[in-house]
């Protein structure tokens, strides 16, 4: 194995037949968060009845995890918006102050997915806040301070297919509903494996150089796409403005779980956790199907978006 980011050796840490038997097909993609001295996952479930619920599971020491008996009481989405949200799904947790907020791809199965934001305090009851993108938007994380006195996520707006070329924007806003002052952000690079589409991982973690982005990078083959994971870090004042960049995935698809399942060759994470030890824990989904755990020290991913680019191009003689 050769990503910088180390599986947890007794990966995948849960799947489906964790749950209750028969409720679902797949899980993937949590939410990860430290809340009163547990590790929370809020997990994606492909629900037998239709649709994608979300459900808790928990943990004391980060690596072994137990759902929920029920799932989550998601709230319901106003009917002013006239928007049936027949699911949800990725949700990012972002804690300010006291509060967790859960930006999340709402979806309609008949229109696609539009971002949504709910908010809690416990993870026992969650408080719907705003439904606010337009649609074909998802992949929304806030960060976790105010920038310039507004609240800052990444957004990841997308046109035509699921397959065309889109990137990372940023927007701003006052009171967590209107978003606007739309920014570019990370693109896709020519020559790099997320020279595709990009889009926000986890919700930007504060490092002494700025802030940290775990996104992830997809690269298209005649048999799908793969998804990778990169980081890159960013200006603390102005984090729109990239100031370096993994030039190899920290993670990429090399085991069974992750290159085989609903999706193949996936490895996408919500939330990842920075320890006091300087370590840094990545949830994520693999292959739309499981979840895995992978781990690095913070100084390693950072080195790593430093590093130049080794790539040679050697013709050799024959
Ligand atoms: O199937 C891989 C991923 O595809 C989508 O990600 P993106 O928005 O980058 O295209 C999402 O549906 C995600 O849930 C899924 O894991």
């Amino acid at each position: 194995m050769t990503s910088l980011l180390k599986r947890y050796e007794k990966n995948p840490i849960l799947t489906v037949d964790d749950l209750p038997p028969g409720v679902g097909f797949y899980i993937l993609n949590p939410g990860a968060v430290k809340y009163n001295g547990e590790y929370l996952l809020l997990v994606d479930v492909f629900h037998r009845e239709g649709g994608i619920i979300l459900w808790i599971a928990r943990s004391k020491n980060g690596y072994d995890f137990k759902f929920d008996p029920a799932p989550v009481d998601w709230p319901k989405m106003p009917e002013f918006y006239c928007w049936q949200e027949h699911g949800c799904y990725d949700p990012r947790i972002t804690k300010m102050g006291d509060e967790y907020f859960i930006f999340y791809g709402s979806h309609n199965n008949d229109l696609g997915t539009r971002i949504a934001l709910v908010k809690t305090r416990d993870f026992m009851k969650f408080e719907h806040v705003a439904l606010t993108s337009e649609l074909n938007n998802r992949n929304a994380a806030l960060f976790p301070e105010k920038i310039n006195g507004m609240y800052c996520r990444f957004e990841r707006p997308f046109s035509g297919d699921e397959f065309s070329p889109c990137y990372m924007w940023m927007s701003f806003s006052r009171d967590l509903e209107f978003w606007g002052r739309h920014l570019e952000s990370i693109k896709p690079r020519p020559c790099h494996w997320d020279h595709q589409k990009i889009g926000a991982g986890a919700p930007p973690i504060r490092i002494k150089e700025g802030w940290l982005e775990i996104y992830h990078g997809v690269n298209p083959n005649c048999s799908g796409s793969t998804y990778m994971l990169y980081a890159a870090i960013l200006d603390y004042k102005e984090p729109w403005k990239v100031i370096a960049r993994s030039k190899y995935p920290l993670l990429f698809p090399e085991t069974e779980y992750e290159k085989n399942g609903r999706v193949r060759n996936v490895v996408f994470t919500c939330n990842a956790i920075l320890e006091e030890n300087g370590m840094v824990k990545v949830y994520y989904g693999a292959a739309d199907s499981c979840i895995g755990l992978a781990e690095a020290p913070l100084e390693e991913i950072v080195k790593s978006c430093y590093e130049p680019y080794k790539y040679t191009h050697e013709l050799k003689e024959r």
